[in-house]
């Protein structure tokens, strides 16, 4: 024969709201498992079973208000079970900002869940991972059940943001905790440092959620792990570009009618091999265990190159060997490739250093992240002329901004500073180049 549970004494609490459903119809259950969660405006606590059997039919819903002697279900008890057993103890947690409640002292009647025993947070139990801070774990809103999930899987809770009623932490919180947590870790971040949290963004005005592009996941993975990965630093330096740009402005005119664009990039390209000649560690990478610099004997340029999908990063093979108008050639086809997304991934491979240059677009400044495993990166910025003081007067000069970043473990900062000038050298003077 069924048995009535109903809410035992839960000291002051009167009408407190039913906010979760711990079992259905059907269920079995022990003595002691919860069976719902009810929520005052001081605490949340679950109502445990007081014997064990089959839920044969709930009487309540979320957002009932129930009291003492409220019916919760209809319990066919389990066959032998022990209707005396002893009572389950009442879980009950508190939102963080909440002080304690009082302990109730009734007796429960005997067929109501047993009578409640606010349950201090100081006695949780240690935690099986290290992760876990108990100080801001026993602060946490949340229930016992959700509390024990948590534990089995090892999250703290105080990391968790709560997005239930009064930010009480839900399964489905600490299953997304766990999920981002994850996903952070297959980047490689390894270094420890605290999720960030899920923020909604809508409490503070209209926003539109759009997914980031294949382009854009795969580009910040491989920022995100050069970046935390290679020491860097970066060294900003200028070049006087007015007679290259001179020249260049008449190869241009030169070759308009043959369709090839003539432009800055090409001289760069050029001026970066011929420095890494003159610098060999600039065309090194290191090998995996770190333990040899591995130098290359040929020139592979990398071009960072921006679409609307997101950055990519083709290679121009062999820039040593070509000349300024096959190379222009060559950039114009990688740039429509790439933006038309034809690049395959043979056209991104075998980089030895890369050229970011921003200068169609602006700014003075910048610091790109070294393309591993390149171990520099050059940054080129928007020319402009400026007085530059020659001896005697000042003269209006076209000034090109180089950042060239490095990784720190395999370029000293002098090599670093002798390389942009060397640079700059060549660029203020490309009659160098055929040194
Ligand atoms: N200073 C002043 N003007 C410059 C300049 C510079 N440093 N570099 C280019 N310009 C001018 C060009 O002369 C051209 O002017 P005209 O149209 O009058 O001839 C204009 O800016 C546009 O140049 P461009 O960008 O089409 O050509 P480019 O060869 O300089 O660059 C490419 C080609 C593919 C590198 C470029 O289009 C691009 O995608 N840049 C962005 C790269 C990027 O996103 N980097 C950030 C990566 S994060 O590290």
């Amino acid at each position: 024969m069924s048995i009535e549970i109903q809410v035992p004494d839960i000291g002051d609490f009167d009408q407190v709201e039913v906010i979760e459903l711990l079992v259905s119809a059907g269920d079995t259950v022990n003595a002691e498992d919860s069976l719902i969660s009810v929520e005052s405006d001081k605490a949340a606590m679950e109502i445990p079973a007081p014997e064990g059997g089959v839920v044969k039919e709930l009487k309540v819903n979320i957002g009932d208000k129930v009291s003492e002697g409220s019916l919760i279900l209809l319990l066919d008890p389990a066959s032998g079970a022990n209707t005396e057993s002893k009572p389950a103890e009442i879980k009950q947690e508190k939102p963080a900002e909440k002080t304690e409640s009082k302990p109730v002292a009734t007796p429960a009647p005997k067929t109501s869940a047993p009578k409640p025993e606010p349950k201090p947070q100081s006695n949780a139990k240690q935690s099986p991972t290290a992760n876990i801070n108990e100080a801001s774990f026993s602060k946490a809103y949340a229930s016992p059940s959700i509390r024990k999930f948590a534990r089995e899987l090892g999250v703290d809770l105080g990391q968790v943001e709560g997005t239930g009623r009064k930010k009480r932490i839900t399964k489905e919180d600490v299953q997304h905790f766990v999920k981002r947590a994850l996903s952070q870790g297959t980047a490689g971040t390894g270094l420890g440092v605290a999720p960030m949290p899920e923020i909604d963004f809508s409490q503070w005005g209209e926003i539109e959620t759009k997914p980031l592009t294949k382009i854009n996941k795969l580009t910040g993975q491989f920022l995100h792990r050069n970046w935390v990965t290679v020491p860097h630093v970066t060294q900003f330096d200028e070049a006087d570009i007015t007679d290259l740009e001179s020249f260049r402005k008449s190869m241009v005119a030169e070759y308009k009618d043959k369709g090839v664009k003539i432009t800055m990039l090409v001289f760069l390209m050029k001026a970066v091999v011929s420095a890494m000649k003159e610098f060999p560690r600039f065309n090194s990478s290191l090998d995996a265990e770190g333990e040899n610099l591995i130098f290359k004997k040929y020139f592979n340029v990398g071009i960072a190159v921006d679409t609307p999908d997101g950055l990519v990063v083709p290679v121009v093979t062999e820039v040593d060997r070509k000349s300024l108008v096959e190379l222009a050639t060559e950039l114009g086809e990688i740039s429509v490739k790439a933006r038309d997304k034809k690049l395959k991934p043979s056209d991104m491979q075998g980089g030895c250093f890369t050229i970011s240059s921003l200068g169609g677009i602006g700014g003075t400044k910048f610091t790109p992240i070294v393309n591993s495993p390149d171990v520099a990166i050059l940054g080129v910025s928007r020319s402009k002329m400026q007085p530059v003081w020659n001896g005697s007067e000042f003269e209006p000069r076209l000034i090109l901004p180089l950042s060239l970043s490095y990784d720190h473990r395999v370029i000293d900062g002098a090599d670093g500073a002798r390389f942009t000038s060397f640079l700059s050298r060549v660029l203020s003077d490309t009659r160098r180049l055929l040194l």
